[in-house]
């Protein structure tokens, strides 16, 4: 394994000096940073003759359109086959994203067969095992991967290849994964990249539109129902948390995506640093974290919910019924902000 830098970008360069078979694989449940990192990979290999591929595990939400080449995605658990032979013929195997097998869904079994170079960019903390990629290009303290992929195409110092489509992808994923430009990691040098890809002609209006505008009826009723009722505070211990049932999510025609951002609702009152969301899954209990400050919730979603992500968002799963993960929650949250 080894790191890419200035020093041995000419080793990564070479691979792409004839047209070569790249898959692209994007992680489970797939946002707007691993989708746009991955379609913006995808469009200038493809403007410089090579042939890509980008695959997910399973199916992402429909608000992420506005990404160019959204509709060329293939999905993993509905085209196995091809997927397996495609993933094995591939020269070049880019994991974007993400770096953990958990997080690769039914490509995690495959993963470590096929013969070709495996090149990971990524902004989360790596757990991986250390010989299963050839190139790693992993930054934790940015704040998105799409991020890291423009710095990528500036060591390749092939900007030409960057276009329009290839902006468009990479600023939905700045955009998504620094929830607007707010999160901590959002620095000086994030808004200079944004402001690079904007003048490539995106047409940021309408991927804020796809994004922030497009929700259903029933999105917004949930929202406003998980909030009214479900909405539990502790303000001794500067935490909140939601919890949905399969049963409640289907009252309200749940679709993939519906509550993405639910999370975020109870950090933004005055005093709370921890959240947490629980979703009721079929054979699982699905967590996401968000804390302020210095309230770590990767290392907690790592130890406690087989789970991970970054220090101020995280996400994990609990094996059981809801009632015992939130009660676990309870547990632990008091000591994870009296460490602080
Ligand atoms: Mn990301």
């Amino acid at each position: 394994m080894k790191n890419i830098t200035f020093e041995n970008i000419n080793e990564v360069r070479n691979l792409f000096s004839i047209s070569k078979k790249v898959v692209v694989l994007c992680h489970k449940n797939p946002d707007g940073d691993t989708l746009g990192s991955g379609f913006g990979l995808y469009q200038w290999l493809e403007n410089q003759g090579h042939k890509v591929d980008v695959m997910t595990p399973d199916f992402p939400p429909e608000f992420l359109r506005c990404i160019p080449n959204f509709e060329k995605l293939i999905i993993f658990s509905q085209n196995k086959e091809i997927c397996r032979q495609k993933i094995f013929e591939a020269e070049i195997i880019f994991v974007i994203d993400h770096n953990a097998i958990s997080r690769m869904g039914e490509i995690g079994d495959v993963i470590s067969q096929p013969k070709g170079i495996k090149i990971l960019i990524d902004h989360h903390e790596c757990y991986f095992p250390e010989n299963l990629f050839d190139f790693v290009l992993c930054k934790p303290e940015v704040c998105a991967t799409a991020q890291i992929i423009f710095d990528f195409f500036r060591m390749f110092s092939e900007q030409k290849f960057i276009d329009k489509n290839v902006a468009t992808a990479l600023f939905t994923g700045i955009l998504t994964d620094s929830i607007s430009f707010t999160t901590a990691t959002t620095t000086a040098e994030t808004l200079q990249i944004a402001g690079i890809l904007l003048s490539y002609g995106v047409e940021k209006n309408l991927i804020y539109e796809s994004i922030y505008e497009n929700f259903s009826e029933n999105r917004l009723r949930l929202l406003g129902f998980a909030l009214n009722e479900k909405m539990i505070l502790d303000k001794e211990f500067h935490y909140g948390y939601i919890s949905l049932t399969i049963k409640e999510l289907e009252k309200y025609n749940y679709n993939i995506g519906d509550t993405e951002g639910f999370v975020n609702y109870p950090l933004t009152i005055k005093g709370i640093i921890l959240s947490a969301f629980f979703t009721e899954k079929k054979d699982f209990i699905k967590i996401s974290f968000r804390s302020r400050g210095n309230v770590d919730v990767n290392v907690f979603a790592h130890q406690y919910f087989n789970g991970g992500g970054h220090p101020s968002a995280a996400g994990g799963k609990y094996f059981g019924n809801l009632e015992n993960a939130i009660e676990r929650f309870k547990q632990l949250a008091p000591q994870l902000i009296q460490k602080i």
